[in-house]
């Protein structure tokens, strides 16, 4: 991509309604920009990003088992109705009227949509375990939306249901989607620890909420150290086999949010309790039969009994994980991508453009990278080296080969790590192989 012909709207002072770094950055550097109050529109850049970490948590979902699928944003009242929550859920809920004066409202979540789905399709037990997901819009009038998009009313979720035939069959569906999560954002570079938390409106009994560590967490959360020294992507996952020894071995462990936390009763003797910020980017319910009795989800066991189906609903914050990442992971000059989920590979600054020679060694560059299967962003601008720099320090992709026309005379160019700013001088060959290598 030549940055010449792209759209990255990059700001160089810091914007006064944002108060966090994540805000304040996606903002700089050109990723997003405020509709209304937390309501966002998707620049190129931020947009990429999202795309990227929606990928991940499709691949992690599909590994587990799950289905894809798409529920609209739009929901009809009477579904509602059926479960409790139209009353239930107050002004959160955006209501809106057809013009048939049918009352509907854009979906905070979907669980009584895919128990409609589901109680309409199955009827036997052999129709289940069953987990379905989807990656949609969800929209929640929070009465203070802030922080940029980490707290949004129009926000992008993943959401998946599982239904089985009993307890044991639907903590196994629980226990998948706990893994699972584990490795969803271990692959992007964050430490997540689970933590036992209340379902509050979802219902049910079982629940964890998913925190990454970041300085600039919303909440004090305090862990065992041994939850943060784990090798959660080392091993491969059979999710067909029991899963029951990791997850009882990762909850026997402390790990409690500020509201739970009681300095004065903590089980984790000093030198092993870590205290840090939190940011809740995914938590997972199980809601035993609450939506089933109410929407009637029923199924026949193999003796010919009717039961209710035991459901589960896990979420995973698509959108808000941009911001937490970039709050995991930054300095005073900008975001500093982890590779799995950067806009762009490699960020190729050409010093000279207006030089013949460094202009080729640009081109040859980037054809290669892009062959080898990278993501490029050329900057072929005329701006001066140091504005270049600087944007490339604020978008923070993971590398940068800086090609100027001394250095090309020599077959030289220079590739800085944005992570570490490591810089060193290598030959154009050299380059390309570390890079692709
Ligand atoms: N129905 C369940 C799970 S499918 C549910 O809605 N869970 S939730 O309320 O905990 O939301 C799931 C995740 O969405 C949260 O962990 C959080 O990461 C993200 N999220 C929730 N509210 C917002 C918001 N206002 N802005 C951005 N992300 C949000």
């Amino acid at each position: 991509m030549r940055l010449s012909r792209y759209f990255m709207p990059t700001i160089k002072e810091t914007p006064s309604e944002a108060q966090i770094a994540s805000h304040r950055l996606m903002l700089r550097a050109g990723m997003i920009r405020q509709s209304s109050a937390g309501i966002y529109s998707w620049l190129p850049t931020g947009f990429r990003v999202l795309k990227r970490i929606e990928q991940i948590v499709r691949e992690e979902m599909n590994a587990a088992g799950c289905h894809e699928m798409l529920m609209p944003t739009i929901q009809p009242a009477d579904l509602w109705r059926e479960s409790g929550r139209y009353d239930d859920y107050g002004p959160e809920m955006l209501r809106i009227k057809d013009r048939h004066d049918r009352d509907m409202l854009y979906g905070p979540t979907n669980e009584e949509q895919i128990t409609e789905i589901f109680r309409n399709a199955v009827k036997s037990y052999r129709d289940l375990p069953r987990n379905l997901y989807h990656i949609q819009w969800k929209f929640r009038d929070e009465i203070r939306p802030r922080f940029g998009i980490m707290r949004g009313r129009e926000f992008y979720m993943k959401d998946a249901y599982s239904f089985d035939i009993d307890y044991a069959s639907a903590k196994r569906s629980y226990n998948k989607m706990f893994v699972s999560y584990l490795r969803v954002f271990a692959r992007m570079g964050l430490k997540a620890v689970p933590m036992a938390a209340e379902s509050g409106p979802i219902g049910g009994d079982l629940s964890h909420e998913f925190v990454i560590l970041a300085d600039t967490g919303e909440s004090a959360v305090y862990c065992h150290r041994a939850l943060l020294e784990r090798d959660v992507l080392g091993s491969k996952i059979d999710f067909e086999s029991n899963l029951e020894p990791i997850v009882a071995d990762w909850t026997s462990h402390y790990a409690a949010t500020d509201d739970k936390h009681d300095p004065d009763n903590c089980p984790v003797a000093p030198g092993d309790l870590v205290t840090a910020r939190g940011i809740e980017v995914g938590h997972i319910f199980y809601s035993d039969t609450k939506y089933s009795d109410a929407m009637n989800c029923r199924v026949d066991t193999p003796d010919g009994q009717s039961v209710a189906v035991h459901s589960g609903s896990y979420g995973i914050g698509v959108s808000r994980l941009v911001g937490a990442i970039i709050e995991a992971s930054h300095d005073d000059d900008g975001i500093i991508w982890p590779e799995s989920v950067a806009p762009f590979a490699v960020g190729l600054i050409d010093l000279k453009p207006s030089d013949d020679a460094c202009a080729a060694a640009c081109d040859d560059l980037y054809g290669k990278l892009v062959a080898a299967g990278l993501e490029v962003l050329h900057d072929d601008t005329d701006d001066r080296a140091g504005a270049k720099f600087a944007a490339m320090d604020l978008i923070g992709l993971p590398w940068q080969l800086i090609v100027g026309p001394r250095g090309v005379k020599e077959g030289k160019v220079e590739l800085k790590r944005r992570a570490t700013g490591e810089r060193e001088e290598l030959s154009i060959e050299a380059a390309i192989s570390k890079l692709t290598g």
